[in-house]
């Protein structure tokens, strides 16, 4: 494969390591935890894994030489993030660090390649090739879920045959669900498995206390950042167009909130602010109108327009309405796989109760078999596949014509759409993702070897040089609570939505008005990965302000 100029010097960059994981380690035991809710329950489920301690590791100054080798598999899960390659590679230093024997399987496309025995060993010359790219190609990524002891049996007799003795998932909410799902399930059998999750997301909501940001969402923000400024200037330049931009993130809005604060667009809609003001689709269409109204008085027929892609689902009527089609679609899935699209919606609109069935029937057609598509194997409304964009776009247009027939608005309106998710899941990653991946890759190593199972690697205190970063293991079962999944009750990582007490949207609150009234874009350029450490290596704006730090 011919490697273009950057690929060839970026293959050269040595990731940094937290101090303590520099040398020999060894492990502190913290405090047994709890499960963030439903206690009772979640012990119920997870008897062998639930309440274990945190644990930190620290320099070992007498290390216990490993004296058997041993193996390990990975799973890639779910969509591509920034730092994959380099958490696979933080492993596989790990390992030989700890014993030059040991060897690194990855399971092919996902779960799926678990189950079905289709694997690859990752040797050193194989890895050299993807040593700081982005991508999950090294291995492919996939969404099968791993949930059933069918499955976990089959994925056990490859393990045994490879004689593998842990497992690594990487992957988000979901799949790190599965983890601990498969760790206790293990455990219980006496399978002797090892299963260890690794937190990866662009959509950065798999956080907490002890997971500081999932990797990926660094790189993807700051990828859409530098096009959406790009656009900013062309908007600023033409003065023409109002840009309705979509952007990754599934439920959160965190993406849309980090690219805010990064490009001061004129308007940005946090999901999580619509679901507690109880808004309408009408209360939201309504707001960009009036700030198009008051920039026309001013004389900016032109703007930009910021939307989470999950938007849809935190309108509370919208949210009412695909939680029963959730529901609905999972119950008649086989049946409604045989009918025309017309056909489809009338089906749907039958099984829903009426208040739901009236709004279902109130969309545009295009919106209603976009909320109807198949749901992911997690249960999920694709929301990536809904045009959200489009649909506010096309009803501010209809709202803007009533205003101005009613004299209440005399600008000019024309939209451009755009969705970004795509783009940034596969960039190279930051050096901030870079150094963070090789570090869970390299800490899920240690915690292996460590014994332990059912944990999640940890790397933390992220806003501090990558030296003081704090590595350890957190209990995946700590992080989980009861919901509704396809119509059932179950355990899952509670997922972390913005804020709207945090630092990082009460910032961008204090701006919204501003912003709106005024052009005041902001341009991040591109991603840089040589150069002064303030442009090369400043983790996300969201960590920052989390963090306690000015922006
Ligand atoms: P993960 O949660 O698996 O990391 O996926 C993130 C994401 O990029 C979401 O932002 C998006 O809604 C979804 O994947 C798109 O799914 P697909 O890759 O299947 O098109």
């Amino acid at each position: 494969m011919k490697k273009s100029a950057l690929q060839k010097v970026r293959a050269d960059y040595q990731p940094k390591l937290p101090k303590t994981l520099q040398g020999s380690v060894k492990l502190k035991m913290g405090a047994p935890t709890e499960s963030v809710a439903n206690q009772d329950e979640i012990k119920a489920l997870f008897p062998h894994t639930y309440g274990l301690p945190v644990v930190e590791f620290e320099h070992d100054d007498n290390p216990v030489r490993v004296e058997e080798p041993f193996n390990v598999g990975i799973i890639l899960s779910g969509g591509q993030a920034p730092g994959g390659h380099n958490v696979v590679s933080g492993i596989f230093d790990g390992l030989k660090k700890l014993n030059k024997e040991n060897r690194l399987y990855g399971f092919l496309m996902g779960p799926a390649g678990f189950i079905n025995h289709q694997y690859m060993e990752l040797t050193a010359g194989i890895i050299k090739d993807y040593r700081n790219t982005g991508g999950f190609d090294i291995i492919g990524s996939g969404r099968t879920k791993l949930e059933n002891p069918d499955q976990f049996d089959s994925g056990l007799k490859i393990l045994k045959e490879l004689n593998i003795k842990a497992l690594v998932i990487i992957g988000g909410d979901d799949s790190n669900t599965n983890a601990a799902v498969l760790a206790e399930y293990y455990k219980n059998i006496g399978a002797d498995i090892q299963v260890i999750g690794v937190p990866k997301t662009i959509d950065g909501d798999l956080k907490n206390e002890w997971i500081e940001t999932s990797f990926g969402f660094d790189t993807a923000c700051k990828v859409y950042s530098e096009v959406i400024g790009n656009i900013q200037r062309d908007c600023n330049s033409a003065k023409k167009y109002y840009h309705f931009i979509k952007l990754m993130g599934r439920s959160a809005s965190h993406i849309a909130l980090e690219c805010a604060l990064e490009t001061q667009p004129n308007i940005c809609l946090i999901s999580e602010e619509v679901l507690a003001k109880k808004m309408t689709l009408d209360n939201i269409v309504n707001y960009i109108c009036y700030v198009i109204s008051e920039r026309a008085k001013m004389g900016w027929n032109f703007g930009t327009v910021l939307i989470p892609e999950g938007l849809i689902e935190f309108i509370p009527s919208m949210k009412d309405l695909i939680a029963e089609l959730n529901d609905v679609i999972e119950a008649n899935q086989a049946e409604l796989d045989l009918l025309t699209p017309d056909e489809k919606l009338e089906k749907i609109q039958g099984l829903l109760s009426p208040a739901n069935a009236e709004l279902y029937a109130s969309l545009p057609k295009g919106i209603a078999l976009q909320l109807s598509l198949e749901r992911d194997s997690h249960g999920n409304v694709q929301v990536s596949l809904i045009e959200t964009e489009s649909l506010l776009s096309e009803m501010v247009a209809k709202r803007l014509n009533e205003m101005a027939e009613a004299g209440e608005y005399s600008g000019k309106f024309a939209a451009q759409h755009h969705f970004f998710g795509y783009e940034g899941r596969c960039a190279d990653p930051t050096n901030f993702d870079a150094d963070y991946t090789y570090s869970l890759g390299y800490n899920a190593a240690m915690l292996i070897n460590s014994g332990v199972t059912g944990y999640m690697s940890s790397v933390r205190n992220l806003t501090e040089p990558s030296d003081k970063w704090i590595a350890g293991g957190i209990p995946i079962t700590m992080m989980m609570n009861m919901e509704r999944r396809k119509g059932e009750m179950k355990p899952v990582i509670q997922k972390a939505l913005v804020n709207l007490n945090g630092r990082p949207y009460l910032k961008y609150a204090s701006m919204r008005e501003t912003l709106a009234l005024n052009t005041l874009y902001q341009y991040p350029g591109p991603i840089q990965y040589f150069g002064p450490a303030e442009i090369c290596d400043r983790p996300s704006m969201t960590l920052l302000l989390e963090h306690g730090k000015e922006i």
